[in-house]
């Protein structure tokens, strides 16, 4: 037995052209909606040198050169700050940074017999 279509295919209908409608014109224009800043910036931290009696001028500038990159000049500038104002700010580095300069400072200072001290402090 044989069976018979009993409509034959038709082709699918083309699609039809966009029909303009003054409510849906956008003009051409994209709009790209502005989303709030999902990451904060990192908390920042002042890494602070202090003051003392004791722990000689030049290897306070020889510490500030080598481990917070400053030229002799900035460093004996920052070195005399500290020593008049009791404390002065060395560098400003992420959390882990900052903590690493303080071990720096203290394990050089240590090693030298000096009682130089240094602190990290958030910022803001
Ligand atoms: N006050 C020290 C002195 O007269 C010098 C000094 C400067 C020490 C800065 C510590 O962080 C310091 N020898």
């Amino acid at each position: 037995m044989k069976f018979m279509a009993t409509k034959s295919p038709k082709a699918p209908a083309p699609p039809s052209a966009p029909t303009y409608k003054p409510e849906n014109d956008d003009g051409g224009t994209v709009l790209l909606e502005r989303r709030p800043q999902k990451t904060k910036p990192p908390q920042m931290y002042q890494v602070v040198v202090l003051n003392d009696d004791y722990t000689p001028m030049e290897f306070v500038v020889m510490v500030i050169q080598e481990f917070f990159n400053k030229d002799r000049e900035t460093a004996t500038q920052i070195m005399l700050k500290i020593h008049l104002d009791g404390k002065g700010v060395c560098g400003v580095f992420s959390k882990d940074v900052a903590a690493t300069k303080v071990d720096q400072v203290a394990e050089a200072a240590r090693k030298h017999g000096h009682p130089l001290q240094c602190v990290s402090e958030p910022l803001q």
